[in-house]
C-alpha cells in the first residue's frame, strides 16, 4: 500500500471512529490542520520536479477532497446524533398532570393575614405604616416612654436583655412595638398618624403567652387630637376588624407610664357552642389598651407638650387572630404544622381589602 493509501485509510478509520464533534475535530486539525499529515504531504510539492508535483499533487488533492467529504458526512452524522440525544433528554411528558404553582397550594399564615387587614383598615383612615428594629436600646423601648430606671414597671415587662456592648450598653428584644413610635416623634414633625405592626418578646411562656409574639400600635399626634377621637378611631377599627354594623365598647381606667389618662378596651361578645360573637350578648372581651400620649413621652420625643397633644393604644395580633378565626391555642399558631396551616392559612391572592372584603 501508498503511503497515500495508508494516510487515507487511517483517517478515514479515525473519522468514522469520533464519537462527537469534539474527538471528529482533534482528527480535522491532525489531517488538515497547518502542522496536520495532509498539509505536511502538500508543503513536499514545491521540493519536486514538475511531472512529479502534477502526479503526487493530484493524488494529495484527491487525499485532501475525500477526507474533507468524510469529515463533513461524520459531522452530519454527529450533529443529528447529538440532536436526538437532547430531543430525547429533554422529552416532556405532556400526559403528566401539572403541579399547581405555589400561589395555589401554599397558605398565608394568620397572623400575616391579620396584620394586612389591621393594615387595610387603618390605611383607609389615612395612617401610614412604621416599622423598627427587633433588637432595641433600654433608652427607646423604656427611658423615653416615661418607665423612668428603676420604675417597678420594667419590672412587669419580662425582657430578654442581650450581653452589654463594648460600651457596656445593655440592647434588648423589644417589649413593644412603642419604640417605632418613639423613632417616628424623633424623625418627624406632627400631624403624626401611624401604626406600627411587628414582633415583640417577652420572657414569658405558658398557655396565654409566648417569648415572641405580635402586637399592633397606633399614635396619633397633631393639635386637637381627643379622647373623643381616639373612641371613634378605635369603634370604626372594631366594626371594620370583627366585620360587624354595631359594636358595644367599654372603656376602664388603667395605668400605663406612656400614657395618662390609659384605658383597657372591652367589647361586648355572645359565647355560645364554643363560638364567639361580636357587637352582641352579655360578655365583655378586653381587647387592646389605649390612652392620651403622656406629656413626659412628647417632651422626650421633641414635641412641646404645650402645642401638641395625641393619643396611643396597642393590641395584640394572635390574640385578635384566635379571636376572629376561632383558633383555640395559642401556641398553634407557631408550630409550623401543616395541616394546621392548610387549615387556618388564608390563599396568596385573597388579599384583605376594605373594598373586596378583609377574609374572603
Ligand atoms: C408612644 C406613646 C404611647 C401604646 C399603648 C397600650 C396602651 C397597651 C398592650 C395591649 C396588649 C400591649 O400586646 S399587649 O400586651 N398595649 O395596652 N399600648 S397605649 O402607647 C404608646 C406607644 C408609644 C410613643
Amino acid at each position: 500500500m501508498s503511503e497515500l493509501e495508508a494516510l487515507k485509510t487511517t483517517t478515514l478509520t479515525a473519522i468514522d471512529a469520533a464519537a462527537d464533534e469534539t474527538s471528529l475535530e482533534a482528527v480535522r486539525v491532525a489531517a488538515l490542520g497547518k502542522k496536520g499529515s495532509i498539509s505536511a504531504l502538500l508543503a513536499t510539492l514545491g521540493k519536486l520536479s514538475p511531472d512529479e508535483r502534477k502526479t503526487q499533487g493530484a493524488a494529495i488533492n484527491a487525499l485532501k477532497d475525500s477526507v474533507t467529504e468524510a469529515l463533513a458526512a461524520r459531522r452530519a452524522v454527529l450533529k443529528q446524533a447529538a440532536l436526538e440525544a437532547q430531543l430525547k433528554r429533554e422529552a416532556l411528558d405532556l400526559t403528566l398532570p401539572v403541579r399547581a404553582p405555589a400561589v395555589e397550594t401554599g397558605r398565608i399564615h394568620p397572623i400575616s393575614q391579620v396584620t394586612d387587614e389591621i393594615v387595610a383598615i387603618f390605611a383607609d383612615m389615612g395612617f401610614a405604616v412604621a416599622e423598627g428594629p427587633d433588637i432595641e436600646s433600654d433608652d427607646f423601648n423604656f427611658t423615653k416612654l416615661n418607665f423612668p430606671p428603676g420604675h417597678p414597671a420594667r419590672e412587669m415587662h419580662d425582657t430578654f436583655f442581650l450581653q452589654p456592648d463594648d460600651n457596656g450598653e445593655r440592647k434588648l428584644l423589644r417589649t413593644h412595638t412603642s419604640p417605632v413610635q418613639v423613632r417616628t416623634m424623633l424623625s418627624q414633625k406632627p400631624p403624626i398618624r401611624v401604626i406600627c405592626p411587628g414582633r415583640t418578646y417577652r420572657t414569658d411562656f405558658d398557655q396565654t403567652h409566648t417569648p415572641m409574639f405580635h402586637q399592633v400600635e397606633g399614635l396619633v399626634i397633631d393639635d386637637r387630637a381627643t379622647l373623643a377621637n381616639l373612641k371613634w378611631v378605635l369603634e370604626e377599627f372594631c366594626k371594620a376588624f370583627f366585620e360587624v354594623p354595631k359594636v358595644n365598647m367599654r372603656f376602664r381606667p388603667s395605668f400605663f407610664p406612656f400614657t395618662s389618662p390609659s384605658m383597657e378596651v372591652d367589647i361586648q361578645c355572645r359565647r355560645s357552642g364554643g363560638e364567639i360573637r361580636f357587637g352582641e350578648g352579655e360578655d365583655w372581651l378586653e381587647i387592646l389598651g389605649c390612652g392620651m400620649v403622656h406629656e413626659n413621652v412628647l417632651r422626650n420625643c421633641g414635641i412641646d407638650p404645650e402645642v401638641y397633644q395625641g393619643f396611643a393604644w396597642g393590641m395584640g395580633i394572635d390574640r385578635v387572630a384566635m379571636l376572629k378565626y376561632g383558633m383555640p391555642d395559642l401556641r398553634d399558631l407557631f408550630d409550623a404544622d401543616l395541616r394546621w396551616i392548610n387549615h387556618y392559612g388564608f390563599k396568596p391572592l385573597d388579599m384583605p381589602t376594605l373594598a373586596g372584603g378583609l377574609s374572603g
